[in-house]
């Protein structure tokens, strides 16, 4: 029986009953790819029509076609690249088939892709046409240039489930779901609101004002997909959300997820929203300063222009089938004890400004959120998910040569540190971890980096249950030292401390014999003699112990936690 086309009318592409179970059934003989975070958040949206008028992955030509005119080869407006990338084998194995197979993580079967076209790409080429340079400040410029990929891979999806969303399944919709609501409830005009960050007093007046001037209810429609790395973790911005959405008043606000993966494209990626926004039934879309602003570049400018977005959808208004409001800042006025335009502000809002590094600073060191910048139920939520530093986890790592004391210091600082604090201290040290976690592992600079790589894991999901991870590895190279730097720094402390003690000192202890069988060409790549060490130049402590004993060496690393905020 052949296959028939089963795209619904509401622009949903699964496929249901027995047609499904015989895809199911074929999709065996076929190769499958497991999909990308970024993979499956598209794929979600075009199963269930928010991406409509794509009917699946686009082909060579409407790829071009979008990037450089932002339409598909049809016509009809499209912004965004919506592809598949695999690895040259998989792509020509795909290519061969004629069908591709999509899993998510765990291998459930979610789609078949009946492959149109599958082409090499060059990454820099499409991030220089898509975003106008390739920057790797950009974050997701820095995911397309990390990702292995070779090829992507066009052609229409048939979608048997949808991907599962174990986050608040209950404020996830579909665009027919949304459709449906607004129409039962008779809410014929509908603002949306998109947004990636928590919502402070100044978004709910921006929703307010906005609804309020066009006669409109609110729609907060927040990204929980993949947004940029280092934002509030979306299960805590949802419980904002919902903390703050009985403000609005009875029946004027409904609030929907949106599993998108961001591409921070600023007014390309503005557009895309709104057609987005217009296929979940939204009537009106806000677009404020910087809508999906990716910060700044590597000049340490910024990407674009504050209102470059709402000039770009402007341009596109009678195409686009959603009435766009731009917005202008709106800041606190202290004389009118409420939220007015910048233009309207008197001199004393400029004191009512609060950025979001010092928002961050205040909850981590447990101060004050003033009321006109959160409402009092969010900064809860907030404090909650941000504690004080010295209720947070942290990790001290130690780097340095052999014999250097690493693991003397970090046993002293252990002891010193449950005596203190009375709290558990997990010693991840060179050695130990070598007969346990990284036992197959040698001494090629590949396993080294994956050495330091699965300690630094071990060490951030400790840092972020609020634990105290001590990490004692020779750990020689610069760039996954500061890989495992980011890692932990993003759920806590992280502290490196070279112990810095000289190579002539370390010979000289060698209370394993291993510098002599180095020397003498027994061992080969041993750190230090036959293999490098690169010093570090961001450690927060740098410490020789040819003359500072263990306890000494620890009792710095203690003051430093104290002075930092991580010990009281
Ligand atoms: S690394 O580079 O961070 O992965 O090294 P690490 O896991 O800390 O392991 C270092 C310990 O292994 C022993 N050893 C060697 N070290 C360096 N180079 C070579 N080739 C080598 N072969 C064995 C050595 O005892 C190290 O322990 P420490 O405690 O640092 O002396």
């Amino acid at each position: 029986m052949p296959l028939q086309n089963s795209t619904r009318s509401d622009g949903s592409l699964m496929v249901g009953g027995e047609e499904a179970a015989e895809l199911l059934q074929q999709s065996r003989d076929w190769p499958s790819h497991r999909c990308s975070e970024v993979e499956l958040c598209d794929l979600g949206l075009l199963m269930n029509g928010a991406f409509a008028p794509l009917t699946g992955f686009l082909d060579r030509a409407d790829t071009e076609g979008v990037i450089r005119e932002m339409r598909l080869q049809n016509g009809h407006l499209w912004p965004m690249p919506i592809n598949l990338e695999l690895g040259e084998e998989e792509a020509m194995a795909a290519e061969k088939a004629g069908h591709l197979v999509l899993r998510d993580v765990e291998g459930t079967v979610l789609a078949v892709v009946e492959v149109s076209e599958v082409w090499p790409y060059d990454k820099k080429t499409m991030a220089e046409e898509m975003f106008g340079h390739s920057d790797e400040a950009h974050p997701f410029v820095a995911r397309m240039m990390a990702s292995r990929a070779t090829h992507l891979v066009g052609g229409r999806v048939r979608g048997l489930q949808m991907p599962r969303q174990y986050l608040f399944p209950e404020l996830h919709h579909t665009p027919a779901q949304l459709r449906a609501f607004f129409a039962e409830k008779g809410w014929d005009k509908v603002v949306a609101f998109q947004t990636r960050n928590p919502m402070h007093r100044a978004h709910f007046e921006i929703t307010r004002m906005a609804a309020e001037k066009v006669g409109a209810k609110v729609l907060l429609h927040p990204v929980v997909g993949v947004t940029r790395p280092g934002d509030v973790p979306a299960v805590i911005r949802v419980q904002c959300y919902q903390a703050l959405l009985p403000r609005y008043g009875e029946d004027n606000a409904a609030l929907s997820l949106l599993p998108l993966a961001m591409r921070m494209a600023g007014p390309r990626e503005a557009l895309w929203h709104s057609l987005i926004r217009r296929n979940y039934g939204a009537t009106h879309f806000i677009i404020g300063r910087d809508h999906a602003g990716p910060g700044m570049n590597s000049q340490g400018k910024p990407f674009h222009g504050p209102y470059d977005a709402q000039e770009l959808v402007e341009k596109y208004s009678d195409e686009i089938g959603i009435t766009v409001i731009p917005l202008q800042m709106v800041v606190y006025d202290p004389q009118k004890d409420g939220y007015v335009t910048q233009d309207e502000a008197s001199e004393a809002s400029k004191n009512y400004q609060l950025s979001g590094t010092e928002l961050r600073r205040r909850l981590r060191e447990g101060e004050e959120i003033p009321e006109w910048f959160t409402f009092p139920e969010v900064s809860q939520i907030l404090r909650r998910a941000y504690p004080p530093r010295n209720r947070q986890g942290f990790t001290v790592f130690f780097t340095g040569l052999s014999a250097s004391g690493k693991s003397t210091v970090a046993q002293a600082l252990m002891a010193k540190l449950q005596v203190e604090t009375g709290r558990d201290v997990t010693l991840l040290d060179g050695d130990v971890v070598r007969t346990n976690l990284s036992s197959e592992l040698g001494f090629s600079k590949e396993h080294r980096d994956l050495n330091i790589q699965r300690i630094g894991y071990v060490a951030s999901e400790i840092t972020r249950h609020g634990g105290i991870a001590l990490c004692a590895p020779i750990a020689p190279y610069d760039e996954v030292r500061k890989e495992v730097r980011r890692m932990v720094s993003d759920r806590g402390g992280f502290t490196l401390v070279h112990i810095s003690t000289p190579l002539a000192e370390c010979e000289r202890r060698d209370p394993k014999g291993l510098y002599a069988k180095a020397r003498a060409g027994v061992i080969k790549g041993f750190t230090g003699i036959d293999d490098p060490y690169e010093a570090p130049e961001d450690a927060e402590l740098s410490i020789d112990t040819t003359s500072i004993g263990p306890h000494e060496a620890a009792q710095m690393i203690v003051d430093h936690l104290r002075a930092e905020g991580y010990l009281d």
